[in-house]
This record gives structure tokens, sequence and C-alpha cells, in this order.
């Protein structure tokens, strides 16, 4: 375990490895408790680095057996070996072969970073730091080699074996054991290297690239789950030939592989040729899994499926660079959707997931630029900002230079860069030069952390028939930031009349749909505006900033119902009930009511919406946003109550409407998880909660009756969800049937234990504890800490944020009793804490000093410390 407060990581002390590996070949055989590993590494000096030092490679936790420099074993004097490196003294000026053995235990590996096991199948993980724990190497992302591997194994405990690459050899050896050697001809860096082994049923499809290459592409699961995997192997063949079609990417090994294991730290892991993916994201049965979880696993192994351009054919030279690969495939991945679903609503939610995670880390002590300058733990920057912002800035590229001249750049940064690792100046420097375009402003997005604000003002005239608009940006200082330049923000915007959207020019020209907001301040007029607009700014969420502009409800109704942008007919109604329950929080009253309740009626009614949309119009900002809007001294107790009242309202008001459109939205037919179904169950489970929040017994029974006759996840658990809310008897009688129908579906049991968790009432702190009890749940498996904890500590807001702060002890604590095993995760649950200072005062100092009391905590992880430390700082 490390403990120790390591010096920062800087951007600016990079330096190019002394040494380079052109070639690894590796020999494994697998062991529960003592795996043997022996590297043969070719080595040479670099040829751009004038260097005589010695050759000091990485390594975490290793146990050193011997070591040989060019067949002849080392001297005890002409190396050291440590745990946590190997220093090869006087390495020679020309190229050697470095022979190193190192045994260990992956049985003993909880943190589940590097050779581990998770039921009795041995796989990795690598990125960002894994490899070193299992031979020494020059562990950073720079170092490309060739990769072979030839892995040893027990046949009866582990008949299937794999690596990157191709498979070339395989056989039998000695005493029951068989062996597998893999070749991966592409250079890659080693932490997109994996190994598997175990015995796992394998599910076989075939793909043709576009220029005729056979690719054969294998799902591995374990035995019993072969006829869940038939979602994901669709969307691994929809993805492949969408990134032919979209980017003119191929596939380029003879095979694709996806293993799929249930003891994972995070979603999914892109290296050469064999990913490997936490079960969550490949397993579905419309039995077992909801409409988001299929979207989640197209979407997933889309991403996944992309790096093999965007991530491993070009890597990144640092981790500084991360979202080189992370932003860019987010964005690949959020277009893949868009295009095999609705844009609109696939636009919608992205938006959301943005807003409450990136924004609220953004806002908050953990702020950091989408491409970080220092970093003390890179594993605490796969971050919503990395991933989620880092998009959107690609998104804002697009926008910025048209779609011909960002698949011109998209071209030559492949072209030019294949087989590097590169940097985010080398991507956008592609771009400026196919475009001609000076984007050194636009680095900002890259440099620069924190929300930017954007306040605008509109101004018509109508004897002129002019309007015009001020727009004003100004971005908040963030840690180790206090100033800022201003940036380039696309502002998409349209004007609309009382008829929809009016055709204004600007300039002598007709306006394009997009300005360009370079400076702090500037005003843009535009012309031919007969009648006084309503502005609809930003959108399709242009540009990642807060927007204010004063919009009076008959504006937000117009938008509402004439905006030709989808975006922000969502927003319009989004902004209008963020603002009641603003006021009901301020001031106590339900003024305005009565015209949101107009709005809601016609959306309700509306049997021209697109269903997904209705519904995503229909569900009220959470409690998060709301928080997020105050900004300062939240009483997340004052936002719930407000926020339920609403909802309640909207309920008892709507109980015809609503039951309409349960009959109008119900299926007669089987279940099928593509998007239009999905958008029907969606707008349907969005009606029920609605009845439900008016807290009638009629709408419990109607939970309860969908709860039983469900014949798919995604209304049973809607149903149960209700009930959650609902509570009482009803609520324990669904759950324990829930429990006993899917006691042997660990991934059901997680939606299980995270619905209770969410629970907003006094109680769920005990339920939580007491769930920790229960047998079905494991402090060592991250899916169930995730569904348990983190729905606990991140899910709800009021009883996480309790006011006696028994919410924030108990994370903390049990963070800290996880960084034992598991730093990783630990850092992660601890995230829940990066919007305390936002808090009011009495929350504040008790997230503070629990805070506080865990950074003095001897013993603390690398991961946890840094969390913990940027916190409070
Ligand atoms: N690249 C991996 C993330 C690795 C995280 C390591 N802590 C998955 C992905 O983004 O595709
Ligand atoms: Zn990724």
């Amino acid at each position: 375990m490390r403990t120790d407060i390591p010096h920062p990581v800087r951007l600016a002390d990079y330096r190019p490895p002394d040494f380079l590996i052109d070639r690894v070949a590796l020999d494994i055989a697998l062991h529960p408790s003592r795996t043997e590993v022996k590297a043969v590494l070719e080595v040479r000096p670099n040829p751009i680095v004038a260097s005589s030092g010695p050759l000091v490679l990485d390594g975490d936790s290793l146990t050193f057996v011997r070591a040989a420099l060019d067949g002849t074993d080392l001297g005890a004097d002409e190396f050291a070996a440590k745990p946590e490196a190997f220093t090869l003294h006087t390495p020679p000026s020309r190229p050697f072969e470095l022979a190193i053995e190192t045994v260990l235990d992956p049985s003993s590996n909880t943190q589940l970073m590097g050779l581990y096991r998770s039921s009795s199948c041995y796989c990795t993980q690598c990125e960002p730091e894994g490899f070193r724990r299992i031979t020494y190497f020059l562990d950073r992302p720079d170092v490309l080699a060739v990769y072979t591997t030839r892995i040893v194994a027990d046949k009866a405990e582990a008949p299937v074996l794999l690596a990157n690459g191709n498979l070339i050899d395989s056989g039998e050896g000695g005493g029951g054991s068989h062996f597998a050697v893999w070749h991966d001809p592409f250079p890659k860096p080693a932490y997109l290297f994996a190994l598997v082994g175990g015995d796992l049923a394998r599910v076989a499809d075939r793909f043709t690239t576009a220029s005729g290459r056979e690719v054969a592409l294998e799902i591995y699961v374990e035995h019993g789950k072969e006829a869940k995997c038939g979602y994901a192997m669709d969307a691994l063949k929809r993805a492949m030939r969408w990134d032919e079609e979209a980017f003119g990417l191929e596939y380029d090994l003879d095979v694709f592989m996806i293993v799929a294991v249930s003891d994972f730290n995070m979603g999914a892991m892109e290296n050469k040729g064999l990913n490997i993916f936490n079960d969550k994201y490949v397993l579905a049965l419309p039995e077992t899994a909801t409409d988001q979880d299929y979207a989640n696993i197209e979407a997933i192994v889309a991403h996944e499926y992309f790096h093999n351009w965007t991530g491993n054919r070009i890597t990144c030279r640092d981790w500084f660079q991360l979202c080189l690969k992370e932003g860019l495939t987010v964005f690949r991945d959020q277009e893949f959707s868009s295009d095999q679903r609705s844009r609109a609503v696939k636009r919608i939610s992205d938006v959301r997931v943005l807003r409450s995670q990136q924004f609220a880390e953004d806002a908050g002590p953990l702020a950091h630029s989408v491409r970080p300058e220092i970093y003390h733990e890179i594993n605490n920057f796969y971050t919503a900002t990395v991933y989620e912002k880092g998009a959107e800035v690609i998104r804002m590229l697009k926008r910025l230079l048209g779609e011909e001249q960002f698949r011109r750049g998209m071209d030559l940064y492949i072209f030019r860069h294949d087989g590097e690792a590169a940097t985010v100046d080398q991507f956008i420097a592609c771009f400026a030069e196919v475009s001609g375009t000076d984007l050194s402003q636009f680095m900002l997005w890259y440099s620069q952390s924190g929300t930017p604000d954007l306040h605008a003002s509109g101004t018509w005239d109508g004897a002129e028939r002019t309007y015009r608009l001020d727009l004003v940006q100004s971005l908040p200082p963030t840690p180790g930031q206090p100033t800022k330049e201003p940036m380039v923000i696309p502002v998409a915007l349209g004007l609309v009349g009382a008829e929809g959207d009016l055709s204004p020019t600007i300039e002598g020209e007709p306006f394009d749909g997009v300005v360009r907001l370079t400076e702090k301040r500037r005003s843009f007029l535009f012309r031919d505006v007969g009648e006084r607009p309503v502005p609809s700014l930003l959108r399709g969420f242009s540009a990642p900033v807060k927007l204010s502009i004063d919009i009076d409800e008959d504006g937000l109704l117009t938008l509402l119902r004439r905006d030709s942008d989808p975006f922000n007919r969502w927003e319009a109604a989004q902004t209008f009930a963020t603002r009641l329950i603003l006021r009901r929080i301020r001031t106590g009253t339900a003024e305005g009511d009565e015209r949101f309740l107009t709005a809601m009626r016609e959306l309700l009614t509306d049997e021209r919406l697109d269903p997904a949309f209705a519904a995503l119009t229909l569900t009220l900002p959470t409690e998060a946003d709301i928080a997020r809007e105050i900004g300062f001294n939240v009483d997340p107790d004052a936002v719930f109550e407000a926020r339920r009242s609403l909802r309640r309202l909207i309920g008892r008001t709507f109980e015809r409407e609503l039951a309409a459109l349960r009959d109008r939205t119900a299926s007669d037919s089987s279940y099928s998880p593509d998007a239009a179904s999905a958008g029907r169950r969606l707008l349907r489970n969005v009606a029920l909660d609605l009845a439900c929040a008016s807290e009638s017994p009629a709408a419990g029974a109607l939970a309860m009756g969908q709860f039983a006759s469900a014949d798919n996840m995604t209304d049973r658990i809607a149903a149960l969800a209700a009930l959650c809310l609902v509570g009482g008897a009803a609520r324990e009688e669904a759950l324990a049937s829930f429990r006993a129908r899917y006691r042997d579906d660990p991934l059901v049991l997680d939606k299980w234990f995270a619905l209770q968790a969410q629970i907003p009432e006094a109680g769920t702190f005990d339920r939580v504890r007491r769930l920790m009890e229960d047998p079905h749940f494991s402090r060592l498996n991250p899916n169930r800490v995730r569904a348990l904890i983190g729905s606990f500590a991140s899910g709800n807001q009021t009883q996480f944020n309790r006011p006696d702060g028994k919410g924030y002890r108990f994370v903390a604590e049990l963070a800290a009793e996880i960084d034992g095993h598991n730093p990783q995760l630990a850092a992660r649950i601890l995230g829940a804490f990066k919007s305390w200072q936002a808090l009011e005062g009495g929350r504040r100092s008790l997230a503070a000093s629990v805070l506080r009391r865990l950074k003095g905590r001897a013993g603390l992880s690398r991961d946890v410390t840094d969390i913990v430390r940027r916190a409070i700082a």
C-alpha cells in the first residue's frame, strides 16, 4: 500500500524517456497465489535523448526473482530490485536484451489493478499504472512496444487463455497444463496490455470490414450467461460499421474480444483487441436489464471499440493528455448513440449528466481543467471533466469549424499520428492546419477550469426592426486559477416569434445560426426582426456554460411551444420548473404555478410529441440541479420539500391526464429494447411516477399492479422505484418479493440496493447499514459498493447530507475501510464530498470536520489522501 504523499507530477516537467522498449516477450505461468512472470525486453537508448544514466523500470509490489542482460545473469552489484523499481546501474549504450523474472499473487490483489482474480477467472487492468504490478517496465504511455504473450495454465482451471492481438500458437503442456501464444503486431503502451485466463463460455460472431477483412468477434462470459450477450454483440457490430461510415476507420486485427468480469473498478477497458468489461455493461435480457442498461451497453461497447483508433492506434504522450483519447472517444460514442437513437433525446440526456456531474465538479474544490497540469494520483483524474467536458470541447470544435473541416482535421490527425503517442496540441494543430483557423484562444478550453457564466440580454427596436443581443462572459476563479481569460464560445441561437423561428439577417447576410463570442462582452445586431422575439440561446447546448437571461414566463412558454430546437424546448420547461421551485424555497409561495400547469397539460396531452422527449420534458430538475442553481448555503431538505410539493401538485392536478397517458402508451407487444419502444416505456413510467407523487392511495395500488404484472425489468424497477417513494407496507412487500425473485442475480440485486439507498427518509441510514449485512452485499465488489454506498452518498441528497452529520461520518468511515483493500474505489466514493462547500453552515462545518478527521488518519492511500486534501484545501 502506498501511504506516502509523493511529489506531484507536472505537465511542465515532461521529458521523453531515456530508453525505449521495442519488443516485449512475456511468459506468464498462471497460478492462484504464485504466478510467475518472465519478461524479455528489447531495450535501446532513446536516440533523441542524450543520457548515460541508469535504466530505472517502474514496479509496484513486485517480488523479484532474477534478471539477465543479453543472456547472462546479472551480478548483485549490477542492479537493484525493490518492489517499486528495478534499476540497471550501467546499461549498455547500444540495444540490449533485459530478461526479468518476478512472481505475484493474483488472489490477494484486491485493488483490481494489475493481474487479479474475479470469481475464478484471471484478468488484468493496466490503465493507468497497473502493468508495473505485473512486471518491471517503463510504465508510461509514450513507450510503445510490440508484445508477444505466452500464457501457461492448468487446463482444467483455465481452459480459455487470451491476450492482445492474434493467436499464433497453442497446445498441451505437461501435468495437465496448456499454453497459448498471442502476438499483437501494433506497438502499444503497457496500459493497453491485457490477459485473461479462466473457464469461460464463448459467444462468437463475425464481421466483414468495408475493405473485406474478416474479423472474428468473441464475447467471453461465465457459463450459463451466453444468452445475455446478444445485445452487446449486436451493438459491437453496429459500432464497427458506424466507425467505418462516420470516420472511415476500420478494425485492424483478426479477432476482437470482449471479456465480462464481475469485479471491475470502472465500466470497461479498451485493451488492444481484448476489451475487458464490467459485466454490468455486457449482460442483458429484458427480464434483468432496463432500457437504460441497454443504452449503456450500446454506448460503452461502442466507446471501447472506438478507442481502437482514438486511444490505441494513437495514444497519449503522457497522462495529462488523457482527454485526447477520453473526451474524443466520448464525443464519438455520443454521436454513435445519437445516430442509432434520437439525437435530441440523446443530447438532453448527455447534458443532464454533464450538468449533474461535471458542473458540480467545476463548481467545487475538486475543479480541474480538461487537460490538468499537475496531479498527485492520476487515477483521480478519470473524471467528468476529462470525459464529459472533454467531449463538449470536441463538440464545440466541430461547431466552430463545420462538419467538413472537422472531418478533414480528424483525417489528418489519424494520418499524421497513427502509431504515435500524441498530445492535445498536436491534435488541435491538425484542425488549425486544415481550416486555416487560429485555434490558440480555443486552447483555453483545455487549460482553464470552471464553468463560464454567459449573461445575455436583448433589446428589440420595433421601428428599426432590429434586435440587439448583448453577451457577456465571465469565468469564476477555481483552485489554482485566480484569474481567467475570455474564451471562444460558440452560441447557437435563433429568434423565436409567435409562430416559430424568425429569419433575421446579420451584417447583411442571412443569419447562419451561430455567433462566436471571443471577447468579454459583445453585441450582435440582427435585422429584419419584425416582431418582438424570444431569444433561443445555446441551441443544442452549443457550449458548456451557465446561461443567464431574463426571459419572462410568457417567453418560456413561447420557447416550449414554438422553438424549432428541441433541446431548448426541454430547457424552457426545466427553467420554468426551477424558477417555481426556487420561488417556493425562498418565499414559500406557489406563484406562477398556473402557467406552468398549462405547459404541463400540453405536454401530457400532445400526442405528436416524441414520447422520450415528452418524458424528459415532464421530468422536473433533480434536487442536485436545484442545489446548483442556488449555488451557496443550500439546505437539501428545503430543496427536497419544494420539489416534492410541485410534484404533488402535478400528480393531483392531472390525475385523469396521467391515467390517459398511461393507457395511450401501454404496449401490447413483447419487449424490444429499441429506442422508440424504450421512449414509450419511459413516458409511461414518468406518468406512473407523477401519479404516485399525488400521494393518493390509488396511485400506490397502480404501482403495485405494475410491479406485479411487469414483463420486463424497466417496468418492474420503475414500479419498485415508485413504491419506494410511496413507502409503508407496500414498499417492504415489494422489496422482499424482488429480492426473492432475483436472489441469484447480483447485477439485478444492485438495483435493489441502489433504490433503497436513495429513499429520501431518515430511516434510510439504518436501512443502508442493515443492507451491508445482507449476504449478497460485499465490500470487496465495486458494483455492490457503488450500488449501495455510492447511491447513498451521491444519489441521496437529503440523507447523505443529514443535518446530524451521520451520513458524512458513515461514508467517510467506510471509505477509509475500503481504502485498505481498494483505494480507487474508496476515492470514487469520496467524490460525494465534491459539493460540500455549497451547503448551509451547519452541514458545511460537519462535512469539514469529517474530512479533516479523515485527512488525519494514518495509512491512507495516495488516492484517498489526494481527494481529501483537495476537497478541504
Ligand atoms: N480507459 C478506461 C478507463 C481506465 C480508468 C482507470 N482508472 C475506460 C475508458 O474510458 O474507456
Ligand atoms: Zn474511454
